[in-house]
Order: C-alpha cells, then sequence, then structure tokens
C-alpha cells in the first residue's frame, strides 16, 4: 500500500474509531422535525386556558373534598393518606394560586391551612412525600407571603419529621410517626434519602437553625460516598448498614430526584461540595446511562458496579432529567432528550408511565397526570426561547384537557390506550402540572426565573446564592 493509501486508511479507522465522542447525540433523531406543527403560539390565550382549568381542578377539590388531602374526581368524593387529612392539595397548590393571581383561591386556602393543620397526629408517615409537599409548600407559601404562620407550621414539620436522621449513617429511614417520632424503613433509596436539602436547608436559612442543613447534608453527602468505583448508585440501600440492596443504576423513580437535589443545592445555597457531587455524578451518569439509540437519546438502566446495560425502559418520571441537563448548561444534551420524550407522550396522545425504547412499546400504561415532560419543555423554552417548546406545552395541555377532564376536576388514566380513569387527582397535578404549564405561557413578570429553585414538587423557592 502506498503512503497515500495508507493516509486514507488511517483517516477512515481514525473517524470510524472517534464518531461516537465526537458527537454523542448525532444519531438522535436529527434527521426528524417531530413538530409537525408551526402554529404561533398566542401564549396570553394559553395562560388564562390553563389558569381556568386549574379553577376546575380547584373548584372539584372544594366541591367534594374540601378539607381532605386528595378528590376523587369520577366517584365525586375524597381520599386521605393516612386516614387523617394533612390538606395535601390545598398546601401542595397554594403557591400556584399565588403565582396566577388568584386572590379569592389563595385566600379561602391560607384560612383553611391556619385553621386547620396540625401535625400532632398518631400517624406514621413517609417522610419523602411529606417533605417534597408540606415542608415544601409551606416554605414556599412563607417566601411569597411573608406571613409568619406559614414558617412556624413548616420548623413544627421538620422537627417531627427530624427522627428520621437518627441511623448509624445519617441517611433517614423511609417512615415517622409525627407524634411519637418512631421511625421505620430501613432499606430506602436514593431519591427519597437524598432529596431533602432544598426544604432543609431553606428552613435552617430562614430560621437561623443549622441543624436541618446539617442532618439533610449529611446524608446525601454519605449516599454519594456509597456510589459505586464507577460513579453511579443503586435502586435500594439499607440506612444502617449501608448496603446496596439493589444495584440497577438509572434516572428514574427512586433515583431521580437525588441527582436533581445535587444540583439544585448547589444552585440554591451556592454549596460547593453539591456543586462536586453533581459534576462527578454527571460525568458518571453520561458515560454508563446515556443511550444513543435509533429512536432517540434516552437514558437507559446499568448495574451501578460494572455500567452493563440491564434494560432500555424509559417513562414519564425520567422526563425530568431534560430540566436538570437545561439547568446545569447543557442546552444539547437536554433538547435531544426532549425532542424523544416528546415522542413518547404523543406513541397514544397522551403520555404513558414507561415504555421501551428499542422497540417504542409502552410497558406501563397509566398516565397519573405527572408534570415533568412539561417541565422540561418549559425549561428548553425558557433557555432557548425557541417556539417549538410552547407548541410541545399546547400540546401536553390539549392532550390533558381531552383525555383527563371531568367536570369537577381532573383524573390519572388508567391507560393511555383505553383512556380509562383511575379516579385520582394527585396533588402534584395543580402543584406542579398545571404550575409548569401556566408559567410556560404566563408573562415573564410572573417570575423570575433565576432568582428562584423549584424543590422537586415544583415549590418555588428563593435562591441564596
Ligand atoms: C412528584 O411528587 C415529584 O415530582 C417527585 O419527585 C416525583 N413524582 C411526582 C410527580 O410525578
Amino acid at each position: 500500500m502506498n503512503s497515500k493509501k495508507m493516509s486514507i486508511l488511517i483517516f477512515i479507522v481514525t473517524s470510524i474509531l472517534l464518531l461516537p465522542n465526537i458527537n454523542i447525540l448525532a444519531k438522535a433523531g436529527s434527521k426528524e422535525n417531530p413538530y409537525t406543527t408551526n402554529e404561533k403560539i398566542d401564549k396570553k390565550e394559553m395562560a388564562a386556558k390553563v389558569k381556568a382549568e386549574f379553577i376546575n381542578a380547584w373548584d372539584g377539590y372544594k366541591k367534594y373534598a374540601w378539607g381532605h388531602d386528595e378528590l376523587k374526581p369520577v366517584s365525586k368524593t375524597y381520599f386521605d393518606w393516612y386516614g387523617t387529612s394533612l390538606l395535601m392539595t390545598p398546601v401542595d397548590a397554594f403557591d400556584t394560586m399565588v403565582l396566577m393571581g388568584l386572590k379569592k383561591e389563595a385566600d379561602e386556602t391560607k384560612r383553611l391551612i391556619f385553621e386547620k393543620l396540625s401535625f400532632d397526629k398518631n400517624i406514621s408517615v413517609k417522610f419523602f412525600e411529606i417533605n417534597i409537599r408540606l415542608e415544601g409548600g409551606l416554605l414556599s407559601g412563607y417566601e411569597l407571603t411573608h406571613d409568619k404562620r406559614f414558617l412556624k407550621l413548616a420548623e413544627d414539620l421538620a422537627n417531627r419529621l427530624l427522627p428520621v436522621f437518627n441511623t448509624k449513617t445519617g441517611m433517614p429511614y423511609r417512615y415517622v410517626n409525627l407524634k411519637t417520632g418512631e421511625v421505620k424503613g430501613e432499606v430506602s433509596n436514593p431519591a427519597e434519602i437524598g432529596s431533602c436539602l432544598i426544604e432543609f436547608g431553606t428552613l435552617s436559612k430562614l430560621t437561623d437553625n443549622p441543624i436541618y442543613y446539617d442532618k439533610a447534608k449529611k446524608a446525601l453527602v454519605e449516599l454519594y460516598n456509597h456510589r459505586s468505583k464507577i460513579g453511579l448508585v443503586g435502586s435500594s440501600i439499607n440506612v444502617e448498614t449501608g448496603k446496596w440492596i439493589d444495584s440497577e443504576s438509572h434516572i428514574s423513580g427512586g433515583i431521580d430526584s437525588y441527582y436533581e437535589y445535587l444540583l439544585k443545592s448547589w444552585k440554591l445555597f451556592g454549596d460547593k461540595d453539591c456543586k462536586r457531587m453533581w459534576k462527578e455524578s454527571i460525568k458518571a451518569v453520561n458515560k454508563y446511562l446515556a443511550d444513543s439509540a435509533s429512536t432517540g437519546f434516552w437514558y437507559r438502566q446499568v448495574n451501578m458496579n460494572t455500567g452493563k446495560r440491564t434494560s432500555t425502559l424509559f417513562g414519564s418520571l425520567d422526563a425530568f432529567f431534560g430540566a436538570e441537563l437545561a439547568l446545569s448548561g447543557d442546552i444539547n444534551r437536554a433538547e435531544a432528550l426532549q425532542a424523544s420524550c416528546y415522542k413518547m407522550w404523543n406513541l397514544a396522545g397522551i403520555e404513558p408511565e414507561e415504555i421501551n425504547y428499542n422497540s417504542m412499546k409502552i410497558i406501563s400504561p397509566q398516565y397519573v397526570l405527572r408534570p415533568e415532560n412539561i417541565e422540561s419543555a418549559y425549561y428548553l423554552y425558557h433557555y432557548t426561547h425557541n417556539e417549538k417548546y410552547l407548541q410541545m406545552g399546547k400540546t401536553y395541555f390539549d392532550s390533558i384537557v381531552k383525555y383527563c377532564r371531568t367536570d369537577d376536576g381532573y383524573s390519572g388514566l388508567k391507560s393511555v390506550i383505553t383512556k380509562e380513569k383511575d379516579d385520582e387527582m394527585q396533588s402534584f397535578f395543580l402543584a406542579e402540572t398545571l404550575k409548569y404549564l401556566y408559567l410556560m405561557f404566563a408573562s415573564s413578570n410572573t417570575l423570575n426565573f433565576n432568582s428562584v429553585i423549584f424543590n422537586t414538587e415544583a415549590h418555588a423557592l428563593i435562591r441564596f446564592n
């Protein structure tokens, strides 16, 4: 072979070898334009429509579930998580009302909360859910209104939750009795362990009491320190022994908001340790979990120790990751992932809980009114100002109205294929789904995006950094 042919051969071989690294996103649906409409979105009109649907949901709650945790919109009754109400829907929905300028609704909700909400109850509650929905809701209520009663409730609740951290590792138990402080559930997961620094840290800053920040941060650092040699965490871990019980790694439910809180705690508090832990973690996530498949750019499941692929599932919860990528500055991956999420949403006209992205087959058919896909579209619209994200938001909103609306509120779906309703209006529909939709279309004066960090339940908390 002469030297010219040799150089051409070396060039071709090098190009092939380097190709996957040059553009990890190249295969991710680059030739397709999934946005079929070039319709110009009337933002003002859309914001008004979202607000009207919020009122429909709230009126349904008022009519059939007033004073209880959740509305059951089909059977027109209510549901309390623990047999007694902790006002999940009112507390979760309050800051959305304020942002939407719904003064009457916000005033009646405030009255209800201050007259009825008490945590002095002999019930064993799930630390994660109570923290993100109630602690987060009360703190944002305080920051928006400066009404000290919100802060008092937030402090009382956090004090009742604190016993969860009394473990050998500092990583929290899953359940705590609000009256007795008795804890249970020593097998937990990264999301439930690592998603409290935003709320507990904010409470410390607002009360000048470091205990909340310190406990939540120790839990987060401890969990990070249990990562594998290749930098990944698994799906479940014993908080007393620190032993992993399930070594499957992913970004989905059970792990998701652990990554979210690393990134956001850095941004919210300027915490340098969180910055370092996020940067290290995202490297491993993008190295082992990111997958440029023929159907798009996705994140898969792997073994936390070997990085070997275990499955190719992706779902509505995973769709939060585009927002994190965008917030961290990685707009390329965020946009590629969002294009995949849009495809997933449109497979059956509304988003399924889980698909296999290799076959594009639906694995879990329910839609429980989740916000994550919308949240990421909102972040991407904020960062890119690209009209396609408004169109995406409109598609999402229209399909939710079409399939989930009842005369008195909104219901999740048992199946996106049959569109049969599940008779549950989760509080996050008002806290997150409708809030992100509204903020996407509302005037930019509604909220200064750069001055807040949303907790994982979309409660906007003011940045200390
Ligand atoms: C919410 O409670 C939170 O966003 C949580 O982090 C994940 N699940 C729901 C919404 O889907």
